[in-house]
């Protein structure tokens, strides 16, 4: 918001080159000054950095240990992450203290951690937080990253060809990002998990599994979990599973509130080089990737083979909801996205479509998304 100045204020000059100089040069007098004036510690200290330095201790001791412990005998680190002190004076008190560095200035840099009593042989034990590790985790290279965000999911009264299902046009928060497969899950990703490949039209082992319930594709999942995380390649808590109907839409309109991601369309003019569909898949689905990826790097969103989604079919809420699951009991579940089979108008985004979870077609296929919470 712009402001404007009332007559009784007087807006300040620009800093010249010369004044920032000058300030700047007040500042370092000014922190000189502070630092020449810090106290220096007057305890006895002692500090280690443990655990790739990340952590220091220092142990404080009171006036009474002073007289008799000049040099603290320090200090043996065991691994239950205890801090250990010995030869104090018995019943004298100690304040531990903790930094997250032992760079910079002591006295601003340490926080209490424990207050504590040597004991009868003048002995104190402490257990410390000291032990941490990071461990990093390579995302799959075929998922992509699909950030938190918020979309309106169903099409509007007007979009060419809408169903009545496709609303009322609900906002919908996503507030946990997730990896989507960049991908529908190929015949030969199955086979390696599943160790069976289901599917009518065979040959190229990049072609979309099909002739999968439901229950068969949650079962992919579960196992595909459970074989990444022996391998050690998943973090903890992290599952495959597949998308909820908002999480598929989303990802599948990718920022845009057009018909397809790369626009409305209404024609269908374009679709060809985002899609398998009737008008170009000779009746039979393609290996993945094969056309172009949406906004957001995902392939064949749009046709090849429909995809099936966590969620139960049902109406839409209208309003603004959080993270939806859909609803809690029903009999078919949601696909999305037509397929190889379908015309145009059943490859928008919005489009959805009800199937028994036990069915199997060989239009009807699925990709997984890979998240926490499991
Ligand atoms: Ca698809």
């Amino acid at each position: 918001m712009k402001t404007n100045h009332t007559k009784n204020q007087t807006p300040q000059p620009a800093l010249s080159n010369t004044g920032r100089t000058t300030l700047l040069r007040s500042l370092g007098e000014q922190r000189s000054t502070l630092a020449r004036q810090e106290p220096r510690p007057t305890g006895l200290f002692a500090a280690c950095a443990i655990a790739g330095r990340c952590l220091a201790l220092a142990l404080v001791m009171g006036f009474t240990l002073a007289t008799q412990a000049q040099v603290p005998v320090i200090v043996s680190f065991v691994s239950n992450g205890q801090l250990v002190c010995t030869n104090l004076q018995p019943g004298s008190v100690a304040s531990v203290e903790w930094s997250a560095s032992v760079t910079g200035p002591w006295t601003n840099s340490w926080a209490d951690l424990a207050v504590v009593t040597a004991d009868s042989n003048g002995t104190i034990r402490v257990s410390v937080p000291m032990f941490y590790r990071v461990r990093g985790f390579s995302a799959p290279s075929n998922m992509v990253w699909i950030p938190a965000g918020q979309f309106v999911m169903g099409s509007p009264e007007s979009e060419v060809d809408r169903e009545s299902d496709e609303g009322p046009q609900t906002r919908v928060t996503l507030t946990r990002g997730f990896f989507m497969g960049r991908y529908e899950v190929t015949q030969g990703e199955y086979l390696s998990v599943i160790g069976d490949n289901p599917s009518y039209f065979t040959g190229d082992t990049n072609l979309p599994v099909e002739m999968v319930a439901w229950f068969e594709a949650t079962d992919y999942c579960a196992q595909l979990t459970v074989r990444e995380r022996t391998a050690g390649r998943l973090p903890t808590g992290w599952a495959y599973r597949l998308p909820t109907e908002a999480e598929w839409e989303y990802a599948s309109r990718a920022g845009s509130t057009n018909c397809f991601s790369y626009g409305d369309d209404p024609g269908y003019t374009q679709l060809g080089n985002y899609a398998w569909y009737y008008a170009n898949s000779g009746n039979t689905p393609h290996p993945v990737g094969g056309k172009s990826p949406n906004r957001w790097g995902l392939f064949d969103l749009s046709g090849n083979v429909w995809e099936w989604c966590s969620d139960w079919y049902g109406a839409y809420l209208g309003g603004n909801v959080t993270d939806p699951l859909g609803p809690v009991s029903g009999s078919p579940r949601v696909v999305r996205g037509g397929s190889w089979y379908n015309f145009a108008s059943h490859c928008r985004s919005a489009i959805r479509y009800s199937i028994h979870p036990t069915y199997r077609y060989y239009i009807l296929g699925f990709r997984v998304v890979l998240a926490p919470g499991q």
